[in-house]
């Protein structure tokens, strides 16, 4: 039997994840965020697919391409974030809840990252958590919409 799918993308840079500014960011790579996330999405009845781009047009399309069938969508947009409307408004075309995830806590940084285009059409926010925001974020969704309902 298939299972929800909950969508995961993270934006640009975090693909070297784990490789540069560990105080800020942790030694987890990309590869271990998805795997917390396929393992944290797994135990809640869930399926992930996992997206990573460097490039604002594509994390669109794939925001569209999910669309019709994610369950939720976590999403670190990175730096696109603080100035990216097109994926605002991609977001706001997804009817499942959607949790933004800053794994640095954005608000005690430079005062360009204290805005967000994401959060005021997010579900939640979490920030500053690490990339336990991750799995947090997984949770949430899976209370707001549970693996077991109907879509
Ligand atoms: O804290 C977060 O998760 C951020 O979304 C990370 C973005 C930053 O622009 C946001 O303000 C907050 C930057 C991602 C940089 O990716 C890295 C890649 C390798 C090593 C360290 C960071």
């Amino acid at each position: 039997m298939t299972r929800p799918t909950i969508s995961i993308i993270n934006g640009p840079n975090l693909n070297l994840l784990g490789q540069r500014e560990p105080l800020i960011y942790g030694a987890e790579t990309l590869a271990d965020v998805e795997a917390l996330c396929r393992a944290t999405a797994d135990t809640l009845g869930f399926d992930v697919e996992c997206f990573q781009s460097n490039r604002e047009g594509a994390i669109v399309e794939e925001l569209h391409r999910v669309r019709p069938f994610a369950r939720g969508v976590v999403i670190n947009a990175a730096g696109y974030t603080h100035t990216s409307v097109a994926i605002r408004d991609a977001l706001v075309m997804i009817d499942a809840p959607v949790m933004e995830v800053h794994i640095s806590n954005v608000h005690a940084r430079e005062e360009f990252r204290h805005h967000s285009f994401i959060s005021d059409i997010a579900a939640g926010v979490i920030v500053g958590c690490g990339v336990q925001g991750y799995e947090f974020a997984i949770n949430r969704i899976a209370a707001l919409r549970p693996a077991t309902a109907q879509a």
